[in-house]
């Protein structure tokens, strides 16, 4: 009976030798029609089918068979599922349990699940599932409860599991789990949960299938669409995250959750839940009335003006309506749920839409100052159309203007390449040297030096030993390299392994799936940033390079009439911090013993603005508390490419304070181009960058704090400290910071790090 221990493998096929096409899908029976209908509840009983065929034959009713596949790569990994419903008989509590009385007078024969039933063959060895269980809770009589993922909080949950939760409601309810705290391996392949519209693991009825990391402040909820939902975890045999907890409830199902009519000249609505999961088979009617298909999207999507929407928009969508009324209607279907929307809807007058302002060709308004700025506004470019560009402007053959930072950056911003001409570039089939020059393409990687700076071969898979250069990384044995950025790329590249050693710096203990629209960074995301404090009030930023060491800029150091900043006992640094003013059990608070000012930091120009901070006491690293990767002085941040500044805002000069640490994606601009652009005042330990399409004007870096740069492994590098052109990340203003290539030889001699 028991496959595994008998060393037989699982084989999933008992059934039928043809394999995955032989497997039949019958409809699933809808569970709630059945309840509204008859007032009866269906009675589903999940079937555990390895080695035995012969309940089969005991069946009455609809057998409906789950083939739990796992796209492509996972063939291997599968779980058989029957499930059968008995559409003539009530359904009562005590068929719950197979043992009752009252099930064994059904007079079916069934299995349930218990443990080593199920097996899971995975990369051709069984694996059998250790700890197989399914858990079931009547919501009715207590109103609330937890499930936690095995082990949790004080254990990583237990490899190659299969574990099911069923929820019942009571009737005229829905089933709402809600996550506080999620932690799942990364990959959907190997760990996940499934969150499914019915009491046994449909694939027609999924809800939602996640993995991953999800931050508190964006907590994971689902609602069924009838009164049971199951909730199943599956791990496979490597890292075990920590797991998940979650609170069940039920809510009232109500004849009207969503749509109807919306009236007034401006108004906003959402999808059922937002921003949680909306349900499934949900459709909402939205009569819009001051003002009113094709088959483009078949599955979950919002219908407006015979328009349907469906997908992730990272960008406002806009429709307009030319008519006096609308109808907006949100359809989900059975299976796959996601968070919905939120609209805005908003009444105009068609001669005269804007009213003060822009109109853009989809109708969408923006503030006047906004167009032929150089971004896109409108999400069509109407507003940057037909522009006289200005003298900080590139004026782009198809008619655009874009800004001049975006000079020579190899990025095509005008879309035609007009930015990236005159460049100095090579022709095409030549390959242009760091330094300048061109040599032909074919001298690229093949393993001698050809450019006078060897960069010919920096961005080969091998790395070849050359004379040292600015252009060579050098290793510890002295020997330099010709691959660019070699340190911590996961390729061993110096003969002593060195370039991979001290790799640890730079990692972000929490994932981060997908950046969602806001700039609130989440706990753990920039775990070196550290706010400064003089007396009693955030001051500055800094970044921490090792438990002892921080790096800030020389101007928040610098004495002024009332506070002698350069003195460290004025300061006190929180580390681990996410929101001022709100410390948790990550954070900690330390004094300081020293302060570097750089000794080259010149007031007036901000050149060397760089500080060096010594705690008084070693902190412990933690996953709030972490360094960042100091780059080698040739390490190379190429112009073009995104750095994230982050900060509490800038309260040294005339900022705001934000309470929740914010982050903003900006682009390094060419340093020829920005010293152009800021008429001689920057000097080559400068770099800048400027705000990228789409992003917004705010300020969010605080002098002193990081610019950090996330390599392709993952290791974030500090490429600058923040130093001047207000800090701030301005559209039509770069920031201006320091240079972090080259001072790594003084933090070297100043700190050992
Ligand atoms: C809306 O327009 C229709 C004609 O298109 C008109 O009959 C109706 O009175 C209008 N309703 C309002 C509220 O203006
Ligand atoms: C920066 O721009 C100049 C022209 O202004 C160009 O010669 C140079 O190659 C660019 N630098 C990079 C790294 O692209
Ligand atoms: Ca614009
Ligand atoms: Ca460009
Ligand atoms: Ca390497």
């Amino acid at each position: 009976m028991d496959l595994l221990r008998s060393g037989t493998r699982f084989i999933p096929k008992t059934l039928n030798d043809d394999g995955d096409n032989a497997v039949t899908y019958l409809p699933a029976a809808d569970t709630t029609e059945l309840e509204k209908q008859r007032g009866y509840k269906p009675l589903y009983v999940g079937l555990g089918l390895v080695g035995l065929a012969a309940v089969l034959t005991l069946t009455t009713g609809l057998l409906v068979w789950h083939f739990h596949l796992r796209r492509e790569e996972m063939i291997l990994k599968k779980m058989y599922f029957g499930s059968m419903s008995i559409t003539n008989q009530r359904f009562i509590d005590s068929y719950n349990n197979p043992n009752s009385q009252e099930f064994q007078q059904l007079g079916v024969q069934v299995y349930l699940f218990t443990a080593h039933q199920c097996c899971l063959p995975s990369l051709s060895v069984a694996v059998c599932l250790s700890a197989s269980k399914t858990y079931t809770y009547h919501i009715g009589k207590l109103p609330t409860g937890t499930i936690e993922s095995p082990g949790f909080p004080n254990s990583p949950y237990p490899s190659d599991t299969y574990i099911q939760w069923r929820l019942h409601a009571e009737r005229g309810h829905r089933v709402q789990l809600m996550f506080d705290y999620f932690d799942l391996e990364d990959d959907c392949q190997k760990d996940f949960i499934r969150v499914y519209d019915s009491l046994v693991p449909l694939e027609q009825q999924v809800m939602t299938e996640k993995c991953g990391y999800y931050k508190r402040n964006e907590p994971l909820s689902v609602v069924s669409s009838g009164n049971v939902m199951l909730l199943t975890l599956v791990t496979n045999k490597e890292k075990n995250y920590p797991g998940f907890r979650a609170t069940y409830s039920q809510v009232p199902l109500q004849s009207q959750d969503c749509g109807g009519k919306l009236t007034g000249l401006k108004g906003t609505f959402t999808s059922p839940n937002f921003p949680s999961h909306y349900p499934p088979q949900t459709t909402c009617v939205w009569d819009i009335e001051p003002v009113k298909s094709n088959n483009k999207c078949p599955k979950d999507h919002v219908e407006v003006n015979n328009e349907k929407i469906c997908g992730y928009k990272p960008y406002i969508t806009v429709v307009t309506v030319r008519d006096n009324r609308t109808t907006v209607t949100f359809k989900s279907d059975m299976s796959y749920v996601d968070t919905g929307f939120t609209a805005d809807f908003e009444a105009f007058v068609p001669t005269n839409p804007c009213p003060g302002k822009f109109a853009c060709a989809n109708n969408l308004c923006i503030n006047n100052p906004l167009t032929c700025d150089g971004w896109d506004d409108c999400g069509d470019n109407s507003d940057e159309r037909n522009c006289k560009c200005g003298s900080d402007q590139i004026q782009c053959r198809n008619g655009l203007c874009k800004s001049k930072f975006w000079l020579c950056d190899k990025v095509n911003d005008c879309g035609d390449n007009t930015d990236e001409g005159n460049c100095g570039s090579c022709q095409s089939g030549d390959f242009s040297c760091r330094n300048g020059g061109c040599i032909s393409e074919n001298l690229k990687c093949d393993g001698r030096p050809d450019c006078p700076d060897g960069s010919d071969e920096s961005k080969c898979s091998r790395s070849v030993v050359m004379q040292c250069s600015e252009y060579t990384y050098q290793c510890k044995n002295n020997q330099c390299i010709s691959k660019l950025n070699p340190e911590c790329d996961e390729d061993v590249d110096c003969e002593d392994g060195s370039d991979e050693a001290d790799c640890q710096c730079g990692k972000r203990p929490y994932r981060h799936s997908r950046i969602v629209g806001g700039q609130d960074s989440s706990e753990g995301e920039w775990p070196w940033q550290v706010s400064l404090h003089v007396q009693g009030s955030h001051v500055c930023g800094a970044s921490i390079i090792s438990d002892r060491w921080l790096v800030t800029a020389a101007h928040c150091v610098q004495d002024n009439v009332e506070v002698k900043y350069s003195q460290p006992q004025q300061w006190e640094a929180y580390l681990g911090l996410l929101v001022q003013s709100q410390s948790n059990k990550w954070t900690v608070k330390k004094n300081l013993k020293q302060i570097i000012q750089h000794p080259g930091y010149n007031k007036d120009s901000y050149d060397n603005d760089i500080a060096l901070m010594e705690l008084d006491s070693p902190v412990e690293l933690s996953q709030n508390i972490w360094p960042v990767c100091l780059p080698s002085a040739t390490h190379d941040f190429p112009p073009g490419k995104s750095v994230w500044i982050t900060g509490w805002g800038d309260t040294m000069e005339l900022g705001f304070a934000a309470s929740i640490l914010q982050k903003a994606e900006v682009r390094i601009i060419n340093s020829t181009v920005c010293e152009t652009l800021m008429e001689g005042q920057t000097t080559p330990n400068m770099m800048c960058a400027g705000v990228l399409e789409g992003g917004v004007d705010a300020c969010q870096g605080d002098s002193g704090g990081p610019l950090s740069f996330i390599e392709t492994s993952g290791n974030v590098f500090l490429a600058g400290v923040v130093s001047w052109g207000d800090g701030c990340a301005r559209r039509n203003k770069p920031g201006v910071y320091t240079r972090v290539t080259k001072y790594r030889d003084w933090i070297k001699r100043s700190t050992g790090v």
